[in-house]
């Protein structure tokens, strides 16, 4: 279903959420609770959103929220024992899971602000939620969560209603697009192509024009080609530094020059040899290295809350990285890179009318690469786009088998179920856990159930 986005519609429902919070602030609330999601767009809308509550001069605890537990369990442990309506919850990035929510914010006195743009689990009529329920949904509206609009873009636009000076923490919401779009700027749209070009005329953010080679932006061209994963370059990603030397210096260029400071010439010499496209990237002026670049930042975080949240809550506000941070990123490129080199060349796969099987369980790589291998493989379009993506195997640690699933908007143009309702059906008819959204998810299954997805699978998807 593909709505025409009521742009009107959405901006009232976001001046009412604003005029309620501004009000009941100012003679109800004493304390506020943030929650938001660990992710850089997750962080991002975070900081935005303690930057607002700091300059209204309200209280403020912030949680961030993973997902691995449920609502009902993670909530339990963070709302008061006593109800009061002092108290109010914001969730920013998080918080779409309706039909679990609702019922657990029916049963509280407290006010929950949602504002989140991932897609809705629920049939919502905006007029049947608890009144004390304040929720905030571009998708809902007819916007796309990816490409319309991101969680950092959306709190920034509520923040900046309240208080005209969050313009200045704009450059948050860079972060957040660019963690969530995986897109160069120029493909933005609609609320994240404007919150954009505010924050550039603010020189917040400086747009250049540039090769693209998303992962590694910041450092040497060899370094580039070998570790850029936005491109992937099959060819390039993942091999020996003598290779990549020698084709750089065949074209008469320094391998070891930064990619920033390539002149024109050597520009267009790169594009005539490869199938690298030039595309705008956002610079954060005020910070240094790795850091300026606002796609690698929002890599940065991403790998950072995973393995070390408040690593992750202290770097967005610093001005240059730490030693350990940057290993951490090295580390995880350079495997990202192998990984997306093997699984581009290498692995088992089985492919059937519409879908793609490809066994990463007997492989090298790790299963807890298995998810982000399997994004970057999508969003490479390194494998058939009219094809979902089943990316995964036993995993020897849980004798389980683990799947990540992935598929294109491509592939959804054409009528087929998006990855969550395949999900659903797999859980329906062979058991299992997991969820998703219409693009990604991931499933575990038992072993006999696996072998029934797999005799059977274009009657699941
Ligand atoms: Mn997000």
């Amino acid at each position: 279903m593909v709505l025409n986005p009521d742009r009107n519609k959405f901006l009232e429902n976001l001046n009412n959420a604003v005029d309620c919070f501004e009000d009941y602030s100012q003679n109800l609330y004493n304390n506020i609770i943030a929650i938001s999601h660990n992710d850089a767009d997750g962080i991002s809308s975070l900081q935005i959103i303690q930057n607002l509550l700091h300059k209204m001069v309200l209280n403020y605890d912030y949680f961030i929220y993973n997902r691995s537990v449920s609502w009902t369990n993670y909530l339990s442990g963070i709302l008061p024992k006593s109800h009061s309506n002092k108290t109010a919850l914001i969730f920013t990035d998080i918080g779409s899971n309706l039909a679990e929510l609702i019922p657990i914010i029916k049963n509280r006195q407290e006010h929950f602000y949602i504002l989140d743009h991932h897609e809705v689990d629920y049939e919502v009529s905006l007029d049947d939620l608890p009144e004390n329920l304040f929720f905030v949904n571009p998708t809902i509206f007819g916007f796309d969560g990816l490409d319309h609009v991101s969680g950092a873009t959306l709190a920034y636009m509520f923040a900046k209603k309240i208080n005209l000076s969050i313009i200045k923490q704009g450059w948050l919401a860079a972060i957040g697009i660019a963690g969530d779009s995986l897109k160069p700027m120029e493909k933005l749209q609609s609320f994240n192509r404007e919150v954009y070009q505010e924050i550039c005329d603010e020189e917040l953010v400086i747009d250049k024009e540039g090769l693209i080679l998303f992962g590694n932006m910041h450092d040497s061209i060899k370094n580039s080609l070998k570790y850029s994963i936005l491109p992937f370059l099959n060819g390039f990603g993942g091999e020996e530094d003598q290779k990549i030397k020698s084709f750089l210096n065949n074209i008469g260029i320094n391998p070891n020059k930064k990619l920033e400071d390539l002149d024109q010439n050597e520009i267009q010499n790169i594009l005539a040899n490869t199938k690298i496209k030039v595309g705008h990237f956002a610079i954060l002026p005020k910070k240094q290295g790795l850091l300026k670049f606002t796609f690698e930042h929002a890599i940065l975080l991403n790998i950072l809350s995973f393995k070390n949240i408040s690593a992750a809550i202290s770097i967005i506000q610093q001005k240059s990285i730490t030693r350990y941070a940057k290993e951490i990123y090295y580390e995880y490129i350079s495997a990202l890179s192998q990984n997306l080199k093997l699984l581009a060349n290498q692995l088992p796969r089985h492919e059937t009318k519409n879908t793609i099987f490809i066994d990463a369980g007997s492989s090298k790589i790790p299963p807890s690469n298995w998810s982000d291998t399997a994004s970057f493989t999508s969003v490479n379009d390194l494998l058939i786009p009219s094809k979902m993506l089943f990316f995964g195997g036993l995993e020897k640690k849980t004798q389980m088998v683990k799947l990540s699933i992935r598929c294109s908007r491509e592939y959804l143009k054409n009528d087929h179920k998006g990855v969550n309702q395949v999900i659903n059906n797999i859980k329906q008819k062979l058991g299992g856990t997991g969820g998703g959204h219409k693009l990604a998810g991931g499933i575990r299954l038992s072993i006999p159930s696996f072998k029934k997805l797999m005799e059977k699978i274009e009657d699941f998807v």
